[in-house]
């Protein structure tokens, strides 16, 4: 599994409830992040790397881009290259949204490379015509998460002013099309206060079709007892491992 920083982890807590005899190998480009403001082409370029690494050396049987602005620009060219099975994150979101609304107005929340790719609402479209869509770039989320700032005021009051105009548009689904974004679940529901919206969240909904297209491929792990986990960051270590144990509710240290 692979992410731009530790966003993805919200993939990984879905993958151990839902997938309990998966082993992971999980790499979250820190250094590089955010991927947001970046060209499709270095997307591309960095997702491939790690891509490689974990194939090369990890052996891995399929790769989970999780990472809604890596799947925007590398899913495609990743399913070209490479020898295995690469399952993203944005179709499982876009459909899961699109079932979900009643009053055809569906919200997305990522960052500024996936909305100005406009893949969820291309995505969204062509499931049904009807649907209006109401996307809004937020940067500014993700460097609070990876700034372990996802449970304090200052994100409380970030998320709720920006949040003000889609709930103006009285949208009844939300899609959280940034794998960071799940962590300000609490604060994402406050800020649409009595209005009653159905948060989409893209990574975890993915977990579901991974576990179909495995159990469909006959490529399901058996069960073990406990399955070991490994985490990798090319950036702060310690700051890695801080959030992810936090996120993860992990008692022991992660072998990070
Ligand atoms: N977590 C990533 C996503 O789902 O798009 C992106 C975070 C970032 O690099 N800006």
């Amino acid at each position: 599994m692979v992410d731009s920083g530790i966003g993805g982890l919200t993939v990984v807590k879905e993958s151990l409830e839902k997938l309990p005899n998966e082993q992971i190998i999980y790499i979250g480009d820190t250094a590089r992040m955010p991927y947001g403001p970046r060209t499709p082409e270095e997307v591309i370029a960095f997702t491939k790397q790690m891509a490689d690494f974990l194939i090369a050396t990890k052996d891995i049987k399929l790769l989970v881009i999780a990472c809604n602005t890596a799947t925007a620009s590398a899913l495609i060219p990743l399913q070209e290259m490479l020898p295995i099975p690469v399952i993203g994150v944005i179709n499982s979101g876009a459909s899961r949204a699109v079932q979900a609304t009643h009053n055809q107005k569906i919200g997305i929340i990522a960052t500024e490379g996936t909305i100005a790719s406009q893949i969820y609402t291309h995505k969204i479209r062509a499931l049904n015509q009807q649907i209006e869509v109401f996307s809004q770039a937020e940067p500014d989320f993700v460097k609070l998460v990876e700034d372990n700032q996802y449970r304090l005021p200052v994100a409380q009051h970030q998320v709720k002013a920006h949040l003000q105009s889609l709930k103006q548009a009285n949208i009844d689904t939300l899609i959280l099309g940034c794998t960071h974004f799940p962590l300000l679940r609490p604060f994402i529901v406050e800020a649409f206060g009595e209005l009653d919206v159905t948060l989409i969240d893209a990574g975890a909904v993915t977990v579901d079709t991974v576990d179909d297209y495995l159990k469909a491929h006959d490529l399901s792990a058996q069960k073990r007892t406990r399955p070991h986990h490994t985490y990798y960051t090319t950036g702060d270590v310690q700051q890695f491992d801080r959030i992810a144990s936090q996120w993860l509710d992990n008692q022991a240290p992660l072998d990070v």
